[in-house]
């Protein structure tokens, strides 16, 4: 009998194991068949798509920001852009094209600038407010 609990628990999620007695903890009828169902869900919504008012703020954020149209966002543009939010050093505008551009080629792209509103919804949604 010993043997059998040894092979189920070998065969447990990495996740499970951290959630099981989290979830166990604090519900104490829960079982292992929910916990599994739960740590797919979660996995799941990760990879699912964006809620689609987040979507639709940022893609018009960067239009916004993408003041010549050309798909990406130079440190010019996302300049201009934050001084119509209020007043901005350079040094400001330098600090956020360094944290956003991630390749550092010099020009934010639709995907970095994805990458970021991703990372940071809540301040999309103050600067979606704004715009
Ligand atoms: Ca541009
Ligand atoms: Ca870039």
């Amino acid at each position: 009998m010993e043997t059998s609990t040894d092979m189920t628990l070998s065969f447990q999620h990495p996740l499970h194991c951290i959630f099981s007695p989290l979830l166990q903890g604090m519900v104490p009828s829960f079982s292992n068949e929910h916990v599994n169902e739960m740590v797919i869900q979660t996995s799941n919504s990760i990879m699912a798509d964006d809620d689609p008012q987040d979507v639709a703020d940022r893609e018009r954020i960067f239009k916004h920001f993408d003041s010549n149209g050309d798909g990406q966002i130079s440190s010019q543009e996302l300049g201009e852009a934050l001084k119509a939010l209020g007043s901005v050093t350079p040094d400001e505008v330098q600090r956020m094209m360094d944290e956003i551009d991630t390749d550092g080629d010099g020009f934010i792209s639709h995907e970095e600038f994805t990458d970021f509103a991703r990372a940071n919804r809540g301040l999309v949604r103050d600067v979606a407010k704004i715009f």
